[in-house]
């Protein structure tokens, strides 16, 4: 069965010309031994909520998934699809992509990622059955490679998951010793096992070509109180007559020649693409395991009480409560209507979740170390943690990656919203997270406090200037920037709202005014701009300047603007919370809010980058083009020059050039 395997994934990648035949061939006895005797999932519905979980952390062994998907009876995973791989619209991407193809739980490849997301798939089973009970009972196995523990995130993952001792995480190392520049040995000696052990594992090293020994190692970890390790000893590419245990057998195509040499080895007979009736009806078998499984699971879903039912399903199923979240915001748009309140937008951001976290109990929240900068843990939220999973806020330690990548995991488990925090400088410790996130369009809320020099005395290491930039150049990433306490709500409902992709709100350390008054039942962030104040006098007449900004720098736009009119010139501002939903509105509807204004500025503590899809190149710009520095806040406002004065100074040289 396991020789199934070695053919299809050496035959896909000789067909595609490129691939990585190495590993799925090295480890196909331990997806064998896991898919055939432990591994609970239903090709029929490769959704079941109760599946358990597989990670192919090293995605770029894809063909291993490929191949298992097809032999177990994945309907979607034809032989065509196969002979097709790596190629345009196929259901074979060169690494696994979640959400294209059925059955693959994760988009891997970014080596480290799936052990890191896997963290977050336990996490969310534990919660979950702490919730709903033995409707959620499933584990989590990953494989992961010599390279996905020598990835820094790895370490942050292993460290969260044995604290929180996840003991139904099952990680079966593909202990090849060899990657792509040769042996392992030449960057690289850690003893894994001494180190999972360190971190709270269970630890354990067996012959990764040994069915039983393998059998015995799994069936050993499920009965674990803490999260598992088994160190696989495996030869790459194993099968392969001259080019088995090499570093050739890692990525490239094993040509004829090594192929037919395999063939002979194994005792693989079959042509190419061609799996013996014997063994693909040994395969099916192996897919059907779990049939009785699910319907059990079936009939004792429907044995709940309907409301516990209809609410898990509504979980599961990443449908929000809409009535609540209304009400929540509402209740907190009231609140501000009455007495408007002068406050940090990470200090809004609580207030809001304060109404928040009740009203919508897939909210889990947590902070790398920064719970009370971040302020992410409204009063009354309970931690999660090994003697309560039930608790819904997470303290990650210091570890951003881990974290922002734990949540993709969260989110991809489902049933959970994950929402963390962090200082937006260290958004670059998340990126490769966020950016899967967005890929994969999860849900994820990140919650970046201390977002400009406006954070002061910490510095430039702390203060972000080219952040907001960069991730505002990530696809399917909303980076939404809320201007005062009622925008922080709004930003927050459309972070919830936005099922299919990750959300950053980037908030301010320092006090801001509240400039939106009275009761707006819209969420006017949604349009990603709007007028925050329209030009003085009559409405027929054209405003002579534009003053667009996001965040913190609204309020300077709002002075800059009086300013301006108390000198007789028309002049509007645009608070521009989210760039990306105001890219998305239709063109006509952006240009009403842009406006006609010949003189249009932007403000912003942050590099200009970007700015020009709204004001320009022949636009003005206010904000930074060199790192903060450490000092009081106002003082480095004064002292970048982004003051009202420096705005309404820009527009004059503006107009005075038209
Ligand atoms: C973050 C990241 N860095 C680099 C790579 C490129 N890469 C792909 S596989 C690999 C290492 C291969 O070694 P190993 O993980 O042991 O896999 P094996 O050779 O056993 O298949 C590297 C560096 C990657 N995919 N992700």
């Amino acid at each position: 069965m396991a020789n199934a395997i070695r053919a299809l994934a050496m035959d896909a990648v000789e067909q595609a010309k490129s691939g990585h035949p190495g590993l799925p061939m090295g480890a196909a006895d331990v997806a064998t031994v896991l898919f055939t005797r432990f591994l609970k999932f239903d090709p029929a519905d490769p959704a079941w909520p109760d599946r358990d979980r597989f990670v192919l952390s090293a995605g770029h062994g894809s063909m291993l998934v490929y191949a298992l998907l097809h032999l177990l009876g994945y309907e979607a995973m034809t032989i065509e699809q196969i002979k097709r791989f790596r190629k345009l619209g196929s259901m074979t991407p060169g690494h696994p992509e979640h959400g294209h193809t059925p059955g693959v739980e994760t988009t891997t490849g970014p080596l480290g990622q799936g052990l890191a997301n896997a963290v977050g798939m336990a996490i969310a089973e534990r919660h979950l059955a702490a919730e709903f009970g033995d409707i959620v009972d499933h584990h989590t196995f990953v494989l992961a490679s010599d390279g996905d523990l020598m990835e820094g995130v790895s370490q942050e993952a292993i460290a969260l998951a044995g604290h929180l001792k996840l003991s139904k995480l099952i990680v079966l190392f593909d202990d090849n010793g060899i990657t792509i520049d040769g042996e392992l040995s030449l960057a690289d000696s850690v003893d894994q096992v001494k180190r999972f052990e360190a971190a709270g594992w269970t630890a354990v090293r067996i012959d990764g070509h040994d069915p039983d020994a393998i059998a015995r190692a799994i069936e050993k970890a499920k009965s674990s109180t803490r999260p598992s390790l088994i160190a696989c000893r495996t030869t790459i590419g194993f099968g392969a007559p001259t080019k088995a245990g090499t570093e050739k057998t890692h990525g490239s195509p094993l040509g004829a020649d090594e192929i037919a040499g395999a063939r002979e080895k194994l005792c693989w007979t079959a042509p190419a693409f061609e799996i013996p009736p014997d063994v693909r009806a040994l395969w099916r078998a192996a897919g059907q395991r779990s049939a009785a499984l699910h319907r059990a699971w079936n009939e004792r879903l429907a044995a709940l009480p309907t409301a516990r039912r209809g609410e898990f399903e509504r979980r599961i199923g990443a449908k929000v409560d809409d009535e609540k979240l209304t009400a929540a915001v509402r209740a907190v748009k009231g609140k501000l209507a009455a007495a408007p309140k002068e406050m940090a937008t990470r200090a809004a951001s609580e207030f809001a979740l304060e109404a928040l976290v009740p009203a919508i109990p897939d909210l889990i929240g947590g902070s790398a170390d920064l719970t009370g900068s971040n302020n992410t843990k409204p009063k009354g939220m309970t931690v999660l943690s090994a003697a309560d999973y039930g608790g819904r806020f997470i303290h990650y330690g210091v570890r951003e990656h881990g974290m922002a990548s734990a949540m993709n995991g969260m989110a991809l488990h489902g049933g959970i919203i994950p929402y963390s925090g962090t200082f937006l400088v260290f958004s670059d410790y998340c990126r490769p997270a966020i950016r899967l996130a967005a890929l994969m369009g999860q849900r994820v809320i990140h919650v970046m406090t201390h977002d400009s020099i406006g954070l002061g005395e910490d510095g430039p290491t702390h203060q972000p200037v080219e952040h907001l930039a960069a991730l505002r150049a990530i696809p399917n990433l909303l980076v939404l920037r809320p201007c005062d306490a009622v925008e922080t709500v709004e930003c927050w409902q459309i972070a919830i709202e936005h099922a299919t992709g990750p959300s950053l709100l980037a908030l301010t350390r320092q006090n801001l005014p509240q400039l939106r008054h009275g009761l707006d039942a819209t969420n006017r962030c949604a349009a990603g701009a709007y007028e925050v104040a329209a030009a003085e006098g009559e409405a027929r007449v054209d405003a002579q300047v534009s003053l667009f900004a996001s965040g913190s720098e609204v309020a300077i736009a709002m002075a800059a603007r009086k300013l301006l009119t108390e000198r007789g010139i028309r002049t509007r501002a645009v608070s521009v919370p989210c760039f990306e939903l105001f890219l998305a509105r239709p063109p006509a509807e952006r240009q009403t809010i842009i406006g006609p204004a010949p003189v249009k500025v932007a403000v912003e503590a942050a590099v200009r980058q970007g700015w020009d899809a709204i004001i320009g190149s022949e636009g003005a710009f206010v904000g930074m083009s060199t790192f903060g520095s450490s000092a009081p806040y106002k003082d480095l406002y004064q002292h970048f020059g982004i003051t009202a004065e420096a705005v309404a100074a820009a527009a004059l040289g503006k107009l005075q050039e038209n």
